[in-house]
């Protein structure tokens, strides 16, 4: 399946290309503009399997994913993860509404579902979502597209897989209506997947189940076109094993809405979205219970979303001028209890409100053809705040009271004014080669984890160490410093697109041993109470950090049957104010795939090979991991021109292997040791068909 991806995906930058192999002006060609700023991956027709959007990234140079379940994959760009990338799920802003990102913003749009996923290579333009210090990944799901005819025509696709790693099964449907001025469209989709196996036993739990549907309705009259969409996403129980507890349900309705008007020379785009988000989770539904019934725990949350983007774009012979601006904000609340204590509370987040105003302005310049200049400026301003927060332990345990009233009485408001910039230059110096240079200032407020966590818990936004942290309340906001070089080379039927990147990260937000006697001695307390031996708590801090790295794809076509395809990956995070690695990121790591393909079939072999990870994080107690390599094959047949059959086998070799940025276990398991790290999925052999009308 992924090796299908990947197909596509180079598939389509081998098309991009096509033009200026064919010596035409590379500039003139908004496709191959495209190939040199983002990376797309398009799902139309292909093989998927995987249920979460994330795995995707994979196939993209500079991304990789945080496992913490079969549907939580938190996405990496370059060493940075989580609400450092910017997201935008059919042109909305999302916050997920759980407090370790059980539900990351890709999370919602299926893979099943979606019809394209862009990341933006390097530096992202300041006019993608507003906050983008690691990068931007925009996700767009299949809907009905207006036809030329007055008359109405039906289309539809109805797509089902099975693979035997966790006997998964999908089933997924999309039929739509439309003429040239109206398109509608009913999308539905339902999956599950039992325990995963792995060579040695089971991820224990790592099952899943979930529901979405979809409904769109366009319209179209002269110069302007008007859209509504409205989706739910009912997930029920599914696995996080390095969590300390398991989705129960996540229950989520998102709206929005879009206008834009072409005019001459001119276009206006607004966009107005919202979301409600409601999600529970226990340590007690889906993993052995805890023995002790004092520590059974649920935690109930939501997220409330709501923003607007308008923009304006002009173009003129040397270009395109875009300005902005749009507005996002969220609520997050969170109670944990305990369903053997009626008594037992503790409000985790309380209206914790994180909104951001921005504006900004953008401009594309083309000059003679031979170079291309992209400069942005945006600034952001966001403001937070919370409400004052209780829990029983803070009635009964000095140590957690002082906790409570040292955040009730502080000043809980705050705001940041941040400003972005980006300039970014090609220079084409021949028909083959292209040179890139880019730098930015980029910036990111603290998250509402990062500020409001006022009692040591372990709500990091899916850090998943398996330490406990709080909040800070003056944390000032990330400003990264970014330069980023590279070329483009197209020869012949060879091309290659090597970036060299290195960014400085002023007060880096990272957890750093706390210095507050009551967090201290909290959790000391409980540990003698429960008989734990948790490590002392961390407490967000802003750092120094830095990141550099290099990332390539390219791709060689032998001959129309033959074709030869890779990624290599490296990057490095570290602090520089004191001698450590930073956490997570990514081991360097490289994939070379193999084509055939025939007029109605094809078949490909992938070859992934991840190096050991030794640059860990010693404040975050990081455990190292040795490298590995994986063979992953696939195929498809075009039966009839609507009928296609795939399948495939992921990890051929039934290799037993951890993968560094899938965490460690925190489900008892006897497989796998608690604190130890998950495997990887075993041997997995899928079948899909694909049948569209
Ligand atoms: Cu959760």
């Amino acid at each position: 399946m992924q090796n299908l991806r990947t197909l596509l995906a180079l598939a389509f930058l081998a098309v991009s290309i096509k033009p200026a192999v064919a010596g035409e002006h590379l500039f003139d060609e908004i496709i191959v503009t495209e190939r040199q700023t983002k990376r797309v991956i398009y799902l139309e027709d292909q093989l998927d399997i995987s249920p979460d959007t994330s795995q995707l990234l994979k196939k993209v140079p500079g991304a990789n994913v945080n496992g913490n379940g079969p549907l939580s994959g938190i996405p990496q760009y370059r060493g940075m993860f989580g609400a450092r990338i910017g997201f935008v799920i059919n042109g909305a802003l999302l916050a997920p509404a759980g407090p370790n990102w059980m539900d990351p913003p890709l999370s919602y749009v299926a893979p099943a579902q979606l019809v394209k996923l862009e990341v933006y290579r390097g530096i992202a333009p300041v006019s993608v979502p507003q906050e983008t210090i690691g990068g931007a990944i925009i996700s767009e799901t299949v809907s009905a597209d207006f036809t030329n005819t007055k008359e109405f025509t039906s289309s539809g696709i109805l797509t089902t897989s099975a693979q035997s790693v966790n006997d998964g099964f999908l089933l997924s449907g999309l039929t739509s209506f439309a003429n040239n001025s109206h398109h509608v469209s009913i999308a539905a989709m339902s999956e599950e997947g039992d325990d995963a196996r792995f060579s040695g036993g089971r991820i224990l739990p790592s099952s899943y189940e979930r529901e979405r549907g979809e409904v769109s309705y366009g319209f179209r009259s002269a110069n302007h076109t008007f859209s509504i969409n409205y989706t739910r996403n009912t997930t029920g129980e599914a696995g996080t094993p390095t969590l300390a507890m398991d989705i129960d349900y996540f229950s989520g309705d998102l709206f929005n809405a879009r206008y834009q008007y072409e005019g001459q020379g001119w276009s206006l785009d607004a966009r107005l979205f919202g979301s409600e988000l409601h999600h529970g989770m226990t340590n007690y539904h889906l993993r052995p219970t805890p023995i002790d019934k004092t520590l059974w725990r649920q935690n109930t949350t939501s997220a409330e979303n709501e923003g607007f983007v308008i923009s304006g774009t002009h173009q003129d012979d040397f270009g395109e001028w875009q300005i902005g601006f749009d507005y996002f904000s969220t609520v997050n609340n969170s109670l944990i209890d305990n369903p053997n204590n009626t008594m037992f509370f503790v409000e985790g987040f309380n209206n914790a409100t994180r909104s951001v105003s921005g504006v900004f302005a953008e401009h594309q310049h083309r000059f003679s053809g031979k170079f291309q200049l992209e400069i942005g400026a945006r600034i952001n301003y966001v403001k937070m705040s919370a409400d004052a927060v209780d829990g029983t332990p803070a009635r009964m345990m000095p140590p957690a009271m002082a906790l409570r009233d040292q955040f009730n009485e502080a000043d809980r408001d705050s705001s940041d004014t941040n400003l972005d910039m980006v300039a970014k230059l090609w220079h084409r110096t021949s028909d083959t080669l292209s040179l890139y240079a880019g730098i930015a200032q980029k910036t990111r407020s603290p998250s509402f984890q990062e500020r409001f966590l006022w009692l040591p818990l372990q709500a990091t936004g899916g850090l998943a160490d398996g330490f406990t942290y709080t909040g800070n309340l003056d944390l000032e906001a990330e400003e990264s410093r970014d330069i980023e070089l590279g070329f483009d080379l197209i020869y012949s039927r060879f091309n290659i697109s090597p970036r060299l990147f290195y960014r400085e990260v002023r007060d880096f937000i990272q957890g750093t041993p706390t210095e507050n006697q009551a967090a201290l001695m909290f959790v000391n307390m409980m540990n003698l109470r429960n008989r734990t031996d948790n490590p002392n708590p961390l407490r967000f801090n802003n750092v120094d950090a830095e990141f550099y790295g290099l990332d390539i794809d390219w791709k060689y076509t032998l001959n129309e049957n033959w074709s030869f395809s890779g990624l290599m990956n490296y990057v490095r995070g570290k602090r520089s104010d004191v001698d450590d690695n930073l956490y997570r990121v990514a081991p360097a790591n490289m994939t070379f795939v193999v084509d055939y393909e025939q007029e109605n079939w094809n078949l490909n072999a992938e070859l992934v090979a991840y190096a050991s990870q030794n640059h860990v994080s010693l404040i975050n107690s990081e455990e190292t991991t040795t490298g590995y390599e994986l063979m992953n094959i696939s195929g498809s047949y075009l039966v009839t021109e609507n009928l296609r059959l795939s399948m495939g086998v992921d990890n051929v070799l039934d290799e037993t292997y951890q993968d560094h940025l899938t965490g460690y276990n925190r489900a008892r398991n006897p497989d796998i040791v608690v604190g130890g790290r998950l495997y990887g999925y075993g041997r997995n052999v899928f079948l899909k068909a694909n049948y569209k009308w």
